[in-house]
């Protein structure tokens, strides 16, 4: 009754949609329609209101994905509260509104989330489009407006970023740019990074001295870069060695800095043998006074890698990175 009630009202106030569905309007729309209610109905008596926002939710990603945008069905389940009162005590009714309204809410704030998703995701691809045109302002801009938007640095290396710079690896090992577009897109990415530093939000804990480096061989740096930024904004004081750094230098520096904390970076599978050795000297000398977090494309190819070679923790990106810290160093509040 209510499913008809609602369906046919719906198609009233729609009729393109009969134009363009034709009878499937009326057929779906019941459907859906008995769907809202047997659900609602399924959450009020476990007395689980919150599920109906999960299954309003899950309803609104299933519809959007066939084009149908997240205000009809919230004008849908609207008219399902409205059409439902007649049934229903007062108390009753209120009570249904109050979950369908939770739900309708629900459904507006994932919209909310997957519209800025998609900003996001235009803001990475103009920046990949500007770094493989070599267009450096350009590129500096796209970024700028994103933390002007609310995104921080982190969110911005991780979801920009790193993800345009694989894409540039892509597009040359395809052989589709040539190494020289690729060497001055990563510069450009350089260059925004070290814009970004004096950007990135700064905790005002003191956690401690830190090395995060590259070894001997290994020559990719900019993930090792964006790691050290932003352990220096959780509150390390970081000294970052850059990449292709002699064993011994390495080690004299954790000395010298009295590192506790210690990144190394590694995205060529040939460095691993050097990464190893590495934390082997590093125990042989400190024991388990230091504490070892590794990341890089060679640590993402096995997981579990790294715990063989002996590391403390692995974070797969910037954030990853961060959590491993932090689970090794719990900050205090
Ligand atoms: C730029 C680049 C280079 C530059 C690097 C310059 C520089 N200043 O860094 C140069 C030209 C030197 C270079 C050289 C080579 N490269 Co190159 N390179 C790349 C490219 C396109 C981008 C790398 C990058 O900037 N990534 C962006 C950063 C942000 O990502 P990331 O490093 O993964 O870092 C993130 C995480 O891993 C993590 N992380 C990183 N370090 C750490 C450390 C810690 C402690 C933690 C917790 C986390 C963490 O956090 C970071 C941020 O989220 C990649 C493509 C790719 N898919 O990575 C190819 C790529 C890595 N290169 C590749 C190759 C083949 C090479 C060369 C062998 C090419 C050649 N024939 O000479 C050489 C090898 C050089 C060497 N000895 O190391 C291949 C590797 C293939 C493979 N399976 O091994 C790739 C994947 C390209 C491809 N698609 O084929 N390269």
């Amino acid at each position: 009754m209510v499913a008809v009630e609602v369906t046919e009202e719906f198609l009233r106030r729609h009729r393109d949609w009969v134009h363009r569905y034709g009878e499937l309007a009326m057929i779906r729309g019941l459907e859906d329609a008995r769907f809202h209610v047997d659900f609602l109905a399924g959450a009020l008596e476990s007395g689980n209101g919150a599920a109906f926002g999960d299954y309003a939710q899950w309803t609104a990603r299933v519809l959007g994905s066939r084009g149908i945008e997240a205000h009809f069905l919230i004008e849908n389940l609207e008219q399902v509260r409205d059409a439902l009162r007649a049934h229903l005590s007062a108390e009753q009714a209120a009570h249904v509104a109050r979950v369908v309204d939770t739900a309708c809410e629900a459904v507006r704030a994932q919209t909310e989330v997957r519209d800025a998703d998609a900003d996001v995701a235009i803001d990475r691809s103009l920046y990949l489009q500007a770094i493989v045109a070599g267009q450096r302002k350009s590129a500096l801009r796209v970024v700028l407006e994103l933390l002007d938007s609310g995104r921080s640095v982190a969110d911005v290396y991780c979801d920009v970023l790193q993800p345009a710079q694989y894409e540039v690896g892509r597009l040359w090992e395809q052989n589709r740019i040539s190494v020289a577009r690729e060497h001055a897109a990563t510069a450009i990415t350089q260059f925004v990074v070290a814009q970004l530093y004096s950007r990135l939000e700064r905790r005002s804990a003191s956690r401690g001295p830190a090395i995060v480096t590259g070894v001997e061989g290994e020559l990719h740096q900019l993930g090792a870069n964006m790691m050290a930024d932003v352990l220096e904004a959780e509150g390390w004081d970081v000294r970052f060695l850059g990449t292709q750094m002699p064993h011994r230098d390495i080690m004299r520096a954790i000395e010298e800095h009295d590192a506790g904390l210690i990144g190394i970076s590694a995205t060529m599978l040939f460095s691993l043998p050097r990464v190893a050795r590495l934390i082997e000297d590093i125990r042989r000398k400190h024991g388990d006074a230091k504490r070892i977090v590794v990341g890089g494309g060679a640590f993402r190819v096995r997981p579990g890698i790294w715990k063989e070679i002996g590391a403390d923790g692995f974070g797969a990106d910037l954030r990853e990175g961060v959590a491993a810290v932090e689970t090794l160093f719990p900050s205090p509040n």
